[in-house]
């Protein structure tokens, strides 16, 4: 019997809508659902391939445990029940033995509902979530609410300039974004890319700045100068909104066209006339994109750039500019920092988070102070900042108290959605910590690197076998389960409930299922979860210049140009550029051997991160990791398109095939991110290779690599070297 169920695709952030075509219980073939408000029946490459993500050989179905040496390879199986016992037994130990702080946990991006976790670790007592979650939008969320309380997401649709700063859509949002952009520029938008590559959205801009990676924020110091010199800023809005414009313009005074176009590869009028053609088009937007989040030491400070930019030059909370807030009555649902329950970890517990006296910003310090600012605010128009955006622990201080106990011992990890070991820098750091700990447990699809280093891997169900309530600030929309879970998969509220009910937090789990959770959510909204699904979607009202009313929910209830949060935090309150230290100015005599600029993890299609390894139609496409160098650098080498070639920087090296294309400078190097070889042996240390195309093997995460306000290390602007491989 042929049956055709709605469902929804999580392989990427957006949730695409799905049609599954199921034959006695099994899917036979998934196609977009014409209906779902967003997708409208696309569906992406990655997307297409769900069936063979769900019944892939190599997907865990049962729990594991460990047995032998760790990394062995050889794992016994046993029931959820058995498992559950084993692991909260154990955490219960620990807990009481070295203080819940010893047990932290491991971010990836947004892949699961991820509030189940912060809820969990709140009421266990640890403040130690740490993860990508330094680099990837975190930040830019923390500082937007530290700016002017909120996060903007750009009315693309209705803008007249569309500024894509560091961000490559047509690869990262195939299907959301990335048409949105089509149709902007169709209706008359200009388009401004700033990217050192020259990506499809740079042929199609109508202004391309092929910047020198990691010095966008001496551009946007240069574009903040012309704008105020030539006053092309929106006076009344500076006058009566913000505070800080002084102080602003004395930071941006330097940064002149020449001086601009010596730092960034640029020339003075490309400077001029984007800094002009943005100001003086409106509406105008600038996107986020990771272009500007991965470059480390100026991570934080782009984002504050970028956010003064978007206030002077009048484009907040406008049509087609950048809106700010939640619309009516999407605002209404509980949102992800009541559910976290942030408020069940103890004071004396978050000052135990690791980290946070070096990188206060993202830390409580900062969190805490965004959300007394917040608080100002009606909840349904800014939901306060949820901490698993804007407050985590730091990587590399979590992984040394791993290693070394200090400044106290951490001594267990949980990883869901995340796969440490190839997302995150400085990996054979990340590989002695991940081994010396006394409990490491692991939510996952398949046995991953870092999974095989488990004590236990819990089966993790794909999206189509669970549900989600997909929340923005704009909509809402229910996916749906397209068929019950296989074999012994679970969701990871189930994960997280069936751990926190052995651990004594039976009373704050009152909800029994995740859709349980959803109803809980939608009350506010007279909806239940089933109801929005027949509803296709709840969509809110766009309501502007809402700061009329409420004022902006920082410490001023002004925008803050000059940010009082960062000064209390003795962080620079007003934009600074810093030059990268691995850099061709940043260290001439490291130059001279390690001569071209690296950018990594350039997005592609349909691989996801670490993740499409094993699926032999995505190998297809891309079977292995490649590293893109100009035709004249790749000459002057002597190395030809296709051959295997060996990238090095100061930290260490890995093989890599060439490819050759005049879409980079020739003064620079784009390396993928993401490989291993689920084809190769599990045993440690080969753990499937992880050791030999890992990008993040080149990638540093010391002090004097990340911006000293988020902790945010580098993936990009950094040194290497190509060489023919051994
Ligand atoms: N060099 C370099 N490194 C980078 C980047 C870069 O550009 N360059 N990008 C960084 C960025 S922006 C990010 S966000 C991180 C991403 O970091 P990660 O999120 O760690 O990356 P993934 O490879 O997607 O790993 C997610 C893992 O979770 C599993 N998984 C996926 N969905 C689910 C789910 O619903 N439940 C469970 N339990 N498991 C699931 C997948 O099988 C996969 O193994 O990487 C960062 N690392
Ligand atoms: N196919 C695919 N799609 C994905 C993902 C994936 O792994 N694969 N990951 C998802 C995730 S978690 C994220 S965060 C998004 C990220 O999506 P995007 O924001 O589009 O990120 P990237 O492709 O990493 O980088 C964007 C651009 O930044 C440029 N860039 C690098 N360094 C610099 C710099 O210093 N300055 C400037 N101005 N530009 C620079 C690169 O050339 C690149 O074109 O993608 C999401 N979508
Ligand atoms: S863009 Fe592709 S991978 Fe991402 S949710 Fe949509 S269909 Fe899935
Ligand atoms: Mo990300």
């Amino acid at each position: 019997m042929t049956e055709m169920r709605r469902s929804y695709c999580g392989l990427c952030h957006p949730r695409c809508g799905l049609l599954l075509e199921i034959e006695n219980g099994t899917i036979v073939k998934v196609k977009g659902d014409p209906h779902h408000p967003i997708s409208k029946g696309r569906l992406c490459q990655r997307g297409r391939l769900m069936r063979d993500h769900v019944y892939h050989p190599d997907r865990i179905n049962t729990p594991l445990k460990r047995k032998g040496d760790k990394g062995a390879g050889h794992w016994q199986q046993l029931t959820w029940d058995q498992a559950l016992d084993e692991v909260a037994e154990q955490l219960s130990g620990l807990r009481e033995q070295y203080g819940a702080e010893t047990l932290a946990f491991t971010h990836g991006t947004k892949r699961t509902y991820h509030w189940d976790e912060r809820r969990f670790f709140n009421l266990f007592g640890s403040p130690n979530i740490c993860g990508a979650n330094n680099i990837c939008m975190c930040p830019s969320q923390a500082v937007e609410f530290a700016t002017y309380g909120g996060f903007t997401w750009g009315d693309v649709i209705h803008t007249k300039c569309l500024v894509l700063w560091g961000h490559a859509p047509s690869k990262s949002n195939p299907i959301g974004l990335y048409p949105m952009i089509l149709q902007a520029q169709k209706n008359g938008a200009q388009l401004i890319v700033v990217d050192p590559r020259r990506i499809p959205e740079a042929e199609k801009a109508d202004i391309w700045l092929p910047i020198r990676p990691g010095t966008d924020v001496a551009l946007m110091l240069g574009w903040l100068r012309i704008i105020i010199e030539e006053k092309l800023y929106d006076a009344e809005f500076v006058a009566n909104w913000t505070i800080g414009f002084e102080d602003l313009k004395a930071a941006a005074a330097e940064y002149t066209p020449q001086k601009v176009a010596e730092i960034t590869w640029l020339s003075p009028e490309q400077v001029v006339s984007s800094a002009r053609r943005y100001a003086t088009t409106k509406p105008a937007m600038i996107t986020w994109g990771f272009g500007l989040d991965k470059q480390g030491l100026n991570a934080t400070q782009a984002a504050r750039a970028r956010s003064c930019l978007r206030a002077i030059s009048g484009n907040l909370d406008i049509k087609g500019g950048e809106p700010l807030g939640w619309n009516e009555p999407i605002g209404k649902i509980i949102g992800d920092e009541e559910i976290e329950f942030n408020s069940a970890l103890p004071q004396e517990q978050r000052a135990k988070q690791l980290g946070a006296d070096q990188y206060p910003f993202f830390g409580f310090p900062g969190w805490s102070r965004n959300l007394k600012a917040n608080r100002r605010m009606p909840t349904e128009y800014m939901h306060p900042p949820h901490a698993d955006m804007t407050c985590v622990a730091h990587a590399r201080s979590v992984f040394d108290a791993m290693i070394t106990a200090k400044p106290y011992a951490v001594k267990a990890a949980i990883s869901v959605a995340s796969n440490p070991l190839l997302s995150l820098p400085n990996v054979q750091h990340t590989y002695q910590a991940l081994k010396q700990l006394a409990l490491y447990v692991v939510g996952e699809f398949y046995l991953t690197p870092s999974a095989a280093l488990a004590d236990y891997v819990f089966p993790i169900c794909s999206t189509v076998e669970t549900t989600e309530l997909w929340l923005t600030p704009s909509f809402c929309v229910a996916c749906p389960r397209g068929i019950d879970p296989l074999y012994e998969r679970h969701n990871t509220y189930d994960f997280w409930r069936g751990l926190a009910l052995r651990l004594g937090q039976k009373e704050h789990w009152p909800w029994e299922t995740v859709d349980d959770v959803w109803n809980y959510r939608l009350a506010p909204t007279g909806l239940t979860f089933d109801q929005l699904l027949e509803k296709n979607g709840l969509f809110g009202r766009p309501q502007y210049k809402r700061y009329e009313k409420f004022g902006f929910g920082t410490p001023s209830g002004k925008v803050e140009l000059r940010s009082t949060i960062f000064a209390e935090l003795g962080c620079e309150p007003v934009p600074v550029y810093r030059e990268p230290p691995h850099s061709p100015k940043g260290d001439m005599t490291l130059a001279k051997s390690f001569p071209l600029v690296l950018i990594t993890g350039s997005r592609f299609m349909p691989m996801y991160h670490s993740e499409q390894r094993q699926i032999q139609a995505a190998r297809k496409k891309r079977p292995d990791p490649l590293v893109t160098l100009h035709p004249d650098t790749a000459k002057t080498l002597g190395l030809t398109e296709g051959e295997w070639v060996k990238v090095a920087s100061p930290l260490g090296s890995v093989r890599m095939r060439l490819r050759v294309s005049d879409t980079v400078d020739q003064r620079m190097a784009d390396a993928d991110h993401g490989w291993w070889f689920p084809e190769r042996p599990q045993k440690a240390p080969e753990l499937f290779g992880v050791f030999k195309s890992n990008i993040n093997l080149l990638c540093p995460d010391g002090p004097e690599f990340c911006s000293p306000e988020s902790g945010s290390w580098p993936h990009s602007a950094l040194l290497c070297r190509v060489s023919k491989a051994d």
